[in-house]
């Protein structure tokens, strides 16, 4: 075994030094900052260790006791356990719903919907991205740029939030809708700090005749510990990721009606063998995992956590003078409109990134493009993960806005023009000092999945 694969049984140290020391570093960097990326978060040891399992070796295309290729009987109890806890997870009937856990993130699971259930060319609605949408439901440029193969391929006219109270203008959507007729009504979203109307858009649907998907990616997690409402009873069909609020692994989920329509047929064909070829069996191993992990109380709590953190944080940014679209949340994330202040999304993430903080800037509505985008969208799981609870969110508002502060009083001394401006961010104390206050403040949480003490360097 040595002599024909050496490097097969020495650490990665050994074998890679290079890599090692990048994942020690990406280890210190998680550590050490304050993670507010609206769709990440940290999972956890057990997760980790499937992911890292020897399942990432085998081949099973197909379904469950129906592969094309033999040595299965591992996979098929793994995956099939998945299906099964996916169901539990969201309190679905095995015999009304079933669960298709093979796509690999969440931009496969939503083409393989629209593959199984749509013909090309068929029309769809979903919200426009610069509203909150995902690029995934339709999104095409103001110029008429197809961005998305799902603009590519279908025809898609978005609907849009309000512009003066930033929620979804349902009273719009149902107009463009009886125009537009859509096959497919998709809800869900990116950057919405606010719940979904299932029922309201079901009427929609059935008054245009459409078929309704949900995409949960962002609250998959919070919909499985019931804080947020349940697409199931309005939907046909839902998809998701499952390493946002959900903390597994990087993975997606359709979720199907079994019906008349016949849509498992279609939908597990779409995934394999139209669009993918073998399961990813070791994210399959990993979801399985973070499902047993999410029909837990401790889940529940976390959820309810989550939404309590950016609830605070919210708060506080309104109570230091900023503005948040829709005036909060009632999700796990906020959309942080900076453009009563004078200040872009861009500089914001910049200056952020600068003093450690991630979060990503994001178009908020009205924005003539989504390349300049006017505002930030910041997401309490990651942090929630790690134990931060409302005063330490608020603490988190206290340290945006000190960012805040020095990006504007750069574009005072400096001028507004984007490389005139990086020079009184780039190498300035005040920035410095906000950083180390920050790494200081995060390193004092626990981190899920690894140690401080087991970063080696
Ligand atoms: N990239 C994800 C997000 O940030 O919302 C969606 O795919």
């Amino acid at each position: 075994m040595e002599k024909v694969f050496p490097e097969a049984l020495q650490s990665l140290k050994s074998a890679d030094p290079l890599i090692y020391q990048l994942i020690q570093k990406e280890k210190l960097r998680q550590i050490r900052g304050i993670e507010l990326i609206a769709s990440e978060n940290f999972t956890s040891s057990p997760v980790m260790e499937a992911l890292g399992s020897c399942c990432t070796n085998k081949y099973s295309e197909g379904q469950p006791n129906a592969r094309y290729y033999g040595g299965n009987e591992n996979i098929d109890l793994i995956e099939m356990e998945c299906q099964d806890r996916a169901l539990k997870a969201y309190g679905l009937s095995e015999k009304e719903w079933g669960v298709n856990v093979q796509p690999y993130s969440g931009s496969p699971a939503n083409m393989a919907v629209y593959v199984a259930l749509l013909q090309p060319h068929d029309r769809i609605m979903g919200l426009d991205l610069p509203s909150g949408g995902h690029l995934t439901h339709g999104y095409y440029t103001a110029h008429g740029k197809k961005i998305s193969a799902t603009s590519i391929f279908f025809e898609s006219l978005p609907y849009k939030v309000n512009y003066e109270t930033g929620y979804i203008d349902y009273e719009k959507l149902e107009e463009k809708a009886m125009d537009f007729r859509p096959k497919m009504l998709i809800c869900g979203g990116s950057a919405y700090p606010r719940d979904w109307d299932y029922k309201r858009f079901r009427e929609i649907a059935d008054k245009c005749g459409a078929m309704l998907m949900m995409d949960m990616a962002h609250i998959s997690g919070l919909v499985a510990a019931k804080e947020q409402a349940s697409p199931f009873e309005y939907c046909d069909v839902v998809t998701t990721t499952t390493h946002k609020s959900l903390r597994g692994p990087r993975a997606g989920m359709i979720f199907f009606r079994r019906d008349e329509r016949a849509f498992e047929g279609k939908i597990n064909n779409a995934v394999f063998p139209s669009l993918q070829g073998g399961p990813h069996n070791h994210q399959i191993a990993a979801l399985c995992v973070a499902l047993k992990h999410a029909q837990t109380d401790e889940f529940k709590k976390y959820q309810v956590q989550t939404k309590k953190n950016a609830d605070a944080l919210a708060k506080k940014l309104i109570e230091l003078g900023y503005s948040m679209v829709t005036g909060g949340t009632e999700n796990h994330l906020v959309l942080w409109d900076l453009r009563p202040n004078g200040l872009t999304g861009s500089k914001m993430e910049y200056i952020c990134d600068s003093v450690h903080i991630t979060l990503n800037k994001n178009a908020v509505f009205g924005d003539a493009s989504a390349l300049t985008p006017g505002g930030c969208r910041i997401g309490a799981p990651a942090m929630t993960s790690r134990g931060l609870v409302e005063k330490d969110f608020e603490q988190i508002a206290v340290f945006l806005d000190e960012a805040a502060k020095i990006g504007l009083n750069a574009q005072e001394t400096h001028g507004k023009k984007l490389v005139d401006w990086k020079k009184g961010i780039d190498g300035s104390k005040e920035v410095a000092a906000l950083k180390g206050k920050v790494e200081a403040f995060a390193e004092a949480f626990d981190m899920p999945g690894f140690t401080r003490d087991s970063v080696d360097m």
